[in-house]
């Protein structure tokens, strides 16, 4: 097989901090182990394939700038998806990642009728699971691409048009086999046009019932298949459509407590998905968490200065740590990991900008996984926190929790008790120096 990323030919070693090596990790040693495990099982690295190999990188001002030759319009369709797969499986274990994730439609192209895109789609699933039988490369979550296509223009599951949502349920179904077939360890749906342009045309709680069926067909599919992997809602505000109802991780779960769907769906958390809806990162792992529904992370971020989703690759430790402390205090990953959804900047057009990016991007994770477990092994944190809330661990805490009062008992007992609360410090500052106190200190 020729290779494409010739630049590139072992697979990118571990050097350790001190290597000025650009194609080298410094943190990412992928035995190394930290709170239990090894950096590879905690964090679970996954390289996206559309905007890596199916991007040919144009943006709504101009054409694509990359070097893509797969992507040439006079080839054969299979040959080109196979010379597509040929060079990103190539990617996958020279950069040493266990995971890849896909959407149905980067993987093989659509075909003039539904039948003959499922039929592309089952040719390039089992050459996908040739070069994933050759390398040991896994699928970390498939998924529907269900945007592009003019049908989907007005939504998918959340149409006008029934016919639309058909489409979109038969596009799934076959998609959720796709990935059972490859042991895909989670399905997502991200919905990037289930939203609304202007409320005018929208009759809002008609389209939210229609997304609230759909996704119980696919949990109900899930089911019937015996596909025991995670089914994951992508949280994201806006963009394409000026409103998205999966807005973000408190909204999500309110949706899937509506329609009996908490304990079968999570979230999979976009870091620039995150700061569009106006939140932190840390604060949508925290509150995925809180309500048992947190699932996975796509770690690509945003710029502070634009308003879109610019997919950049993660490369603030600070930013990341504070994710990362969230996700361990949760348990850390199950079914879900870290997922490069990453786009490479217009201009970066040799071969090997590819590795620049996702090297640094898991060192920049590494280096965050280390700073968070410090967080927590040194244990001060904790117990800033276990002194805060010790009222809540104690007997009149516990009880208060467990309906033991009604609102008039807390009155009488303020009056009888003449309680008086004195504030006490949050000691913010002093914990945010611990956060860059690890960060210098992890090696
Ligand atoms: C777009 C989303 C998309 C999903 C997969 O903003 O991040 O790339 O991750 O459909
Ligand atoms: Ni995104
Ligand atoms: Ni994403």
């Amino acid at each position: 097989m020729s290779e494409f990323f010739s630049d590139v030919s072992a697979p990118i070693a571990y050097e350790g901090p001190t290597s000025d090596n650009p194609l080298a990790f410094r943190w990412y040693d992928k035995n190394r182990q930290v709170m239990g495990r090894s950096m590879e099982e905690q964090l679970r690295f996954a390289v996206c394939y559309w905007h890596s190999f199916n991007w040919p990188g144009n943006d709504v001002f101009g054409e694509g700038t990359f070097d893509r030759p797969w992507l040439a319009a006079d080839l054969d369709p299979i040959e080109a998806a196979k010379a597509k797969m040929d060079a990103a499986f190539e990617f996958f274990t020279k950069l040493g990642v266990p995971y890849f994730s896909f959407h149905d439609r980067d993987v093989a192209p659509e075909g003039e009728t539904f039948a003959q895109s499922c039929e592309n789609l089952d040719i390039l699933i089992d050459y996908a699971a040739e070069h994933m039988a050759r390398t040991g490369v896994k699928v970390l979550w498939g998924t529907a691409q269900l945007f592009w296509q003019p049908r989907f223009a007005a939504g998918a599951a959340t149409n006008p048009n029934p016919d639309v949502f058909l489409h979109a349920a038969a596009q799934v179904k076959h998609c959720m086999d796709a990935t059972h077939r490859l042991n895909g360890e989670n399905y997502v749906l991200w919905g990037g046009r289930e939203g609304y342009e202007t409320l005018l045309n929208t009759r809002m709680g008609q389209e939210l019932d229609q997304l609230g069926r759909f996704l119980n067909m696919v949990v109900q599919y899930k089911h019937d298949i015996g596909f025991e992997g995670g089914i994951l809602i992508e949280p994201k505000p806006q963009e394409p459509t000026k409103h998205q109802y999966d807005y973000d991780s408190a909204t999500v779960y309110g949706f899937l407590k509506r329609y009996g769907l908490e304990d079968e769906i999570k979230v999979n958390i976009e870091v620039n998905h995150a700061t569009l809806s106006g939140h932190d990162f840390n604060h949508e792992i925290a509150q995925a968490a809180a309500c048992g529904i947190f699932g996975s992370v796509d770690a690509n971020r945003g710029d502070d200065r634009l308003g879109w989703d610019t997919d950049q690759f993660p490369n603030s430790v600070e930013q990341m740590s504070l994710g990362v402390y969230e996700i361990l205090r949760a348990g850390g990953f199950t079914t879900g990991g870290f997922m490069f959804d990453t786009k490479l900047r217009r201009q970066s057009m040799a071969r090997d900008d590819l590795f620049h990016g996702h090297v640094g991007a898991m060192d920049v994770m590494a280096k965050s996984l280390l700073v968070a477990a410090k967080l927590i092994e040194d244990g001060e944190l904790e117990a800033i926190l276990t002194e805060r809330y010790a009222g809540w661990d104690a007997d009149q805490g516990r009880n208060i929790l467990a309906g033991g009062l009604s609102l008039s008992d807390c009155h009488e007992l303020v009056l009888a008790q003449n309680i008086d609360p004195a504030p006490s410090s949050g000691r913010q500052e002093l914990i945010e120096n611990l956060v860059n106190r690890a960060i210098e200190r992890v090696s």
